[in-house]
Parts: C-alpha cells; structure tokens; sequence
C-alpha cells in the first residue's frame, strides 16, 4: 500500500483527522509488534529479574538488547481483567471484568469494546494470536473468539491447556478444534506464529501483529525431560517442574528471537515481554502442587493488590529506538500497550471513549521529558480476593487523573455470536 492509499486508508477507517505520527511513517516502515505474555510468572521468576536458579538465557539476551522495566504492572492481579485491560486501554473496572473468567459462565469482552488487534488490523497490519486468551467463557462459537477482537489467525484456549501444558488437546483454531498437538504450549504457541509468518502472504510494506500469550508459567505446571534435566539438584519433583516449565517457556521466546534473526525481521519489531499477574500461592486451591513462581522481593502474590500482585517483569526490546541493556524505574503498565502501539503505528487511539493507557514512546527518546498523567489502579473483587477484603490499588508518579467508572450492564452480544448471551459482572465463587 502506498503512501497516499495509506493515509486515506487511515482516514476512511479511523473517521479521525490523520494524526502527524501517520506522516512521519511515510519514510520509516511500520515496526511489527509482537507481544509475549506470561502467564503468573512473577516479578522475582526471571534470572535478568534476580532468580537464583531459574535459567532463562533468551529472556536475559532479550534483557540485554532492550531495556528491563523494574515497575512494570499489569492492569489487574488476576488474568482476565489483566488481559481485557492490555487488550483494551481500559483498566478492567470499566469493562465489567473484575475476575477470572470461569467456563460457561456468560462473561466476555464486550464487542463494543476496542481492541489493539482491530485498531491495527485497520490500518494493514496482519494480526495473529495463539495461547490462552480467557476473554470468553465458551469456545463453540457462541461468545466472541479472539476472530471477533480483531486476529485474522488465532489457536487459543479458553483459560488452561488441556490435559496439562504438555500435548494440550484443547486448542481452537480459527474456531475449529485442533485436536491433539505435540509439545509444550509454549512452543506450540511459537510454532503456529512462525509458520503463519512463514505461510501468510503480506503485502510487502505491511507489518504484523503477534500476540503469544504462553500458559506457562500457570498451572497445571508441567516441564519436558529437556528442561527438568536443567536442575538436577532440585530434589522436589514439583518445585522442579516449575522452574523447568520457566525455562521451558524462555527457550521458546528463543525460538521466536531466533527466526526474527533468520529472516531479518529484529531491526523493526517492538516486543513486549510481561506477564498477566503476580504468581500463584502455593496450594491456594486443588490442583495448585507446583505453584512455586516467586515474587521476588515484593509483598504479596496473585490476587493480592499488595506490589507482587501487580508488578511483574517487563522487558521492551526495539532496536535503535529503545535503549539496550539499560534499567528503567518508570512505571509502565500493561494499559499502556493500545496508546503506545497506535503510535507505532501512526494512528490516533480512540477519541470515543476513557483510555487509562500511555503512549510509552517519549518515554524511550535519549532526550526524554515523558510525564505519566494517567495512574495505573485496579479493583478487585470481594471472590477473586479471597482471604483479603475488597480492596484497590493506585500507582502513579504525577498528577493522577482518575477517571468515573462505567457499567457493563449495557453489553450486547456479537453480531456472530450463535445466540443472546450477555455477559454477567457477577463475581465468580471458586478456583483460579
Ligand atoms: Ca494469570
């Protein structure tokens, strides 16, 4: 697509004033964007994140191209809000997501909702998801699919891969089962992006969008033999497994590294590394014998909206223009990935709606003035903050401007959804 045919392609699609950044990517291509989200990987379960044992060599090479975010939070210290607000801009208490996504249970992510993959798409981006996405409650097509939030290909789960994470047979693709696979998800998860890239046509100047959310490091933990053998002193089989499934999922993120290499693709991609929210407490419900992630130096664990909740690793890598092997104290958010990729590329975020997120982008020139004016908070519900009373939680480093919440109450279903369901903002009772 040419220039012109850009700009009013921005024009038609955005119904918005063409923002100067769209004119300023005339003479610099787009950078494909690529998001690796993790799965409760606590903010202490990395070794560029001080693990005393966990080996993760591609994360700390990644660590060292990039810079390491020290107060990276998610939106939520539970996945689906989390997810909603990564997805969306929005913290999660305006999307009426406030806790897990139990199966059947009528919640989604609303249709009228934006998400970061329908923004880009617009605009020429190809836009790919695989892993665990927990935005709907059902996958037999009655509630929207990641299809419906704006991926062109998608192999997803609704919350955990099933049996375990190793050989899952519950994975969707493109809405149809995929039966049994072979592997760890994670590599699973890689494998369907390299071979989509390697598959797909696209035009020659349009970028990519990949969003590979690993079910590592969650439960139900489980590590091949390649990766258990990296700890041969650890004596407990279950504590094993977990750092093993760790390592497991870095050496897929070095698969991906790799091939970016391989087919000269490093230069102009922006990758995010984070993960969902803080790690799991050990026993916290049946089923949860190997929930042996660390918070590191933080108080508190997943679903506590004390730090270790919320503050997880973030690792940005976008050579040239972010800078390499530094350390940045800055709080970012993971509300921040919508603003921040439509400057990348060179949109306007939506104008209809309260986005909570920050363009992330002064924040990486050398010469920086960034000032944070939107603050990063989150409630959480009385259910999924069991043991804990109801509370929230506010982090910002200036002028904090909060927002007045809205309701879900008003959702309407997909306009491809089989039937009327609507989805609830009830608290779930039970379990992750
Ligand atoms: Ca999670």
């Amino acid at each position: 697509m040419n220039f012109l045919r850009t700009c009013r392609h921005l024009f038609l699609t955005l119904g918005c004033a063409v923002p100067a950044l769209a004119f300023a990517a005339a003479s610099a291509p787009r950078p494909n964007i690529i998001v690796l989200l993790c799965d409760d990987l606590g903010y202490g379960d990395l070794s560029c994140f001080a693990h005393p044992e966990i080996r993760t060599p591609h994360l700390d090479q990644l660590a060292r191209e990039g810079t390491r975010f020290t107060n990276c939070y998610s939106a939520s210290p539970v996945c689906s809000p989390s997810r909603a607000g990564l997805m969306t801009g929005r913290t999660p208490n305006r999307l009426g997501i406030r806790d897990w996504i139990p199966p059947q249970s009528g919640i989604f992510l609303r249709p009228a909702e934006i998400t970061v993959a329908q923004l880009l798409k617009k605009v020429g981006y190809h836009t790919f998801h695989a892993g665990k996405w927990h935005l709907n409650s059902r996958t037999d097509g009655y509630e929207p699919t990641p299809g419906d939030a704006g991926f062109d290909h998608w192999l997803y789960t609704q919350n955990n891969a099933a049996p375990s994470h190793l050989n899952p047979r519950n994975f969707i693709r493109n809405g149809q089962p995929a039966g049994p696979l072979t592997g760890p998800s994670s590599h699973l998860v890689v494998a369907e992006a390299t071979r989509w890239l390697d598959t797909t046509q696209r035009a020659a100047d349009a970028p990519f969008f990949l969003n590979l959310w690993f079910h590592e490091t969650h439960e139900p933990v489980a590590a091949t033999e390649e990766f258990l053998a990296l700890y041969p002193d650890e004596k407990n089989p279950d504590r094993r497994h977990y750092l093993g499934a760790a390592s497991q999922m870095d050496a897929a993120v070095g698969q991906l590294l790799r091939y970016l290499d391989d087919h000269g693709l490093r230069d102009n991609t922006f990758i995010y590394f984070s993960s969902d929210n803080g790690p799991e407490t050990l026993k916290r419900y049946k089923g949860a014998e190997r929930s042996y992630g660390s918070p590191g130096p933080l108080r508190g664990m997943k679903l506590h909206v004390t730090e270790a909740g919320y503050r997880v690793p973030g690792i940005i890598r976008w050579p040239g223009h972010v800078a390499a092997g530094a350390t940045n104290a800055e709080p970012i958010c993971n509300l921040d990935l919508l603003p921040t990729a439509c400057a990348l590329a060179g949109i306007a975020p939506p104008r209809d709606r309260a986005l909570d997120g920050a363009n992330l982008l002064p924040l990486f020139a050398v010469n920086r003035s960034y000032v944070r004016t939107r603050f990063i908070g989150s409630t959480i519900s009385p259910s999924a903050n069991r043991g804990l009373s109801p509370s929230a939680t506010a982090r910002g480093n200036s002028s904090p401007t909060p927002r007045s919440r809205t309701s879900n109450s008003t959702t309407s279903p997909p306009t491809s959804a089989k039937n009327k369901t609507s989805p609830r903002n009830t608290p779930s009772a039970s379990a992750p």
